[in-house]
């Protein structure tokens, strides 16, 4: 056996599990990975100019590419910074491995700088956090972070890395890779017992959420939806595409707030989960957001997730591909002609009030303010999904301004969308250059609100860099408008006093396209709404990033 350094182990056995970019900011503690970096040429480095950055970037790599992320950042400081970005990830579930080099073991005690507690800070957000002490450990540990990592419920690892762990050499083996196979499905008398539940209900509603997307699996839950006829509804906020919104039988996604969504599901008899959050809301309604005693059935790989709120009648952990393709087959052999009968009666009337026509009516509206300076939001949302191919990925944190997004961009597929997944902004930015840089053959539009593009603007500068083609468009209301709303909705004397303290970017305002250009992003201001179309094509059509500053309406009181 051959000697080996910590250094070029960490990348070997990187690159062993699938990666092939290593997301980073590097400082002294890191030195030695920037070494092995210049060795070898299988593992990309993709800087970003702050560890949120990073740590986003990795996220939005992971979450396109449905692979192992890496990324690594600098101590205790670095590590701070990249947390919001890993609350992200952990709520996505993306399998992302994220480490921080550490100062050397023995040096550590005397409390150097940058020292402390790595995996203390880090435990809460990752399915395992962990310092190796020894190198002969490395292998092991590594081998293990990305088989934690990718088993389902996916989510982020956390490795601290101690200098002399890296600057070390020694015989080693550096194993092999495990995967967990999980295309499990429930026995036979469940499934019985499933199907006989689903068919045994008059009006079906399915919800649909994350575990689609990760699993792709769109065609086996229609399958199910189509035999019973039930009305499909992607989860409320949904941050991922979960359902083909042309299918008849899509509804859209469920509202917000929890009165809204009690009244959505009010004529449902049974409510069945497919690897959906139920209910995970933005704010604290007067109301449950499920009607009462609305019996639950629900499918999905996140254990934690089922039952976790409501009692739930049937609380099935599987994973939903394998389950509703078995599922769909039993309830075709079990339904009575009767049944079979009414499923029909409901997919016909389901789809008078489905997505699609949902849709048309959307458009006649928004066009009416299809004139409106500043861009009216819910035009400028079909006027995007207009110009968005059919191929195109949508990377959304638009906030109040792309709102109406979903209702006008057709999902065909489980890579469509990516949007908020925690409620953390500065994701988008970043985001987006993760998600290019995994779907390269894909045209790609930003949308984010001006304020959340502030978090992590600096990512512009890793698009420039890399020469990604992504079109940035900003929706700019010069503020925080969601809060406005939110203050005035809490109706006190921020409204009564119209001083709505600390949501307004003013004296001076932001010169958004001077940031972007000084990034090496070029980018145009747009305040007429018939210069948005072929801005749109325009950005489309450069070889590399483009940025448009939308001016769009920013009012709060509606
Ligand atoms: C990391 C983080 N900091 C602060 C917030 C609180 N917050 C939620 S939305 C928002 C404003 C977003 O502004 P912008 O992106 O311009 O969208 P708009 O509301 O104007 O549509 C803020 C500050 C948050 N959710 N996450
Ligand atoms: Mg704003």
């Amino acid at each position: 056996m051959k000697a080996i350094s910590g250094r070029s182990a960490f990348l070997d056995i990187l690159r062993d599990e699938g990666v092939s970019i290593l997301f980073g900011n590097p400082g002294t503690t890191e030195l030695p990975i920037m070494d092995a970096l210049a060795a070898q040429h299988d593992v990309r480095y993709v800087l970003g100019l702050q560890e949120n950055v990073v740590m986003s970037m990795a996220d939005g790599y992971a979450r396109a590419s449905g692979r192992l992320a890496a990324c690594n950042v600098h101590v205790a400081p670095g590590l701070g910074n990249a947390l919001g970005a890993l609350y992200n990830a952990k709520y996505y579930g993306s399998p992302v491995i994220i480490t921080a080099g550490q100062q050397e073991q023995g040096f550590m005690l005397t409390e150097p700088l940058l020292y402390d507690s790595l995996v203390d800070m880090a435990a809460p957000l990752v399915k395992w956090a962990v310092e190796i002490h020894r190198l002969e450990d490395l292998p092991r540990i590594l081998r293990r972070a990305a088989k934690v990592a990718l088993t389902p419920p996916t989510g982020p690892v956390f490795l601290s890395l101690p200098g002399d762990v890296l600057n070390q050499s020694a015989e080693m083996s550096l194993g092999t890779s495990t995967t967990v196979l999980t295309e499990t499905r429930p026995s036979d008398a469940l499934l019985e017992r499933m199907a006989e539940r689903l068919l045994a209900a008059a009006q079906p509603a399915l919800v649909v959420g994350p575990e689609v997307c990760h699993e792709g699996a769109f065609a086996q839950v229609a399958a199910v939806a189509e035999v019973i006829g039930a009305a499909v509804f992607q989860q409320p906020l949904p941050y991922t595409a979960q359902f083909s919104s042309t299918h008849p039988l899509y509804m859209g996604a469920l509202p917000r707030t929890a009165q809204e969504l009690r009244n959505a599901l009010e004529f449902a008899d049974l409510l069945i989960a497919a690897g959906a959050d139920v209910f995970r809301m933005s704010v604290p309604g007067a109301v449950e957001p499920l009607p009462d005693g609305l019996p639950i059935v629900h499918v999905g790989s996140r254990d934690w997730e089922l039952g976790k709120v409501y009692p739930t009648e049937l609380a099935v952990h599987a994973q939903v591909k394998t389950t509703m393709a078995a599922l769909a087959d039993r309830l075709r052999a079990r339904q009575t002609p009767q049944q079979a009968q009414a499923a029909e009666a409901r997919r016909k009337a389901l789809a008078a009030r489905n997505w699609s026509s949902k849709r048309e009516q959307a458009m006649q509206t928004a066009l009416g303010a299809a004139d409106n300076a500043p861009i009216d939001p819910a035009w400028l949302m079909m006027t995007l999904a207009e110009n968005t191919p059919a191929d195109g990925v949508v990377v959304d944190e638009g906030l109040t301004t792309s709102r109406p997004l979903l209702d006008f961009l057709p999902m065909e597929d489980p890579r469509r969308y990516f949007g908020l997944a925690s409620g953390g902004i500065g994701w988008g930015l970043p985001g987006a250059v993760g998600v290019k840089l995994a779907l390269p053959e894909r045209p790609m539009v930003c949308i984010s609100g001006d304020g959340s593009a502030m978090y992590n603007v600096q990512a512009l500068w890793t698009a420039a860099h890399h020469k990604l083609p992504i079109t940035f468009v900003i929706a700019n209301n010069f503020g925080y408008r969601i809060l406005k709303q939110r203050l005035y909705a809490y109706g006190g004397d921020a409204v009564a006093q119209e001083n709505m303290i600390g949501m307004d970017f003013t004296n001076p305002e932001i010169n958004i396209t001077g940031l972007s250009n000084a990034l090496g992003v070029p980018a145009t201001t747009i305040t007429r709404p018939q210069d948005v179309a072929p801005a749109l094509q325009a950005a489309q059509a450069a070889d590399g990033p483009r940025l448009l500053d939308i001016h769009v309406y920013g009012g709060y009181r509606s």
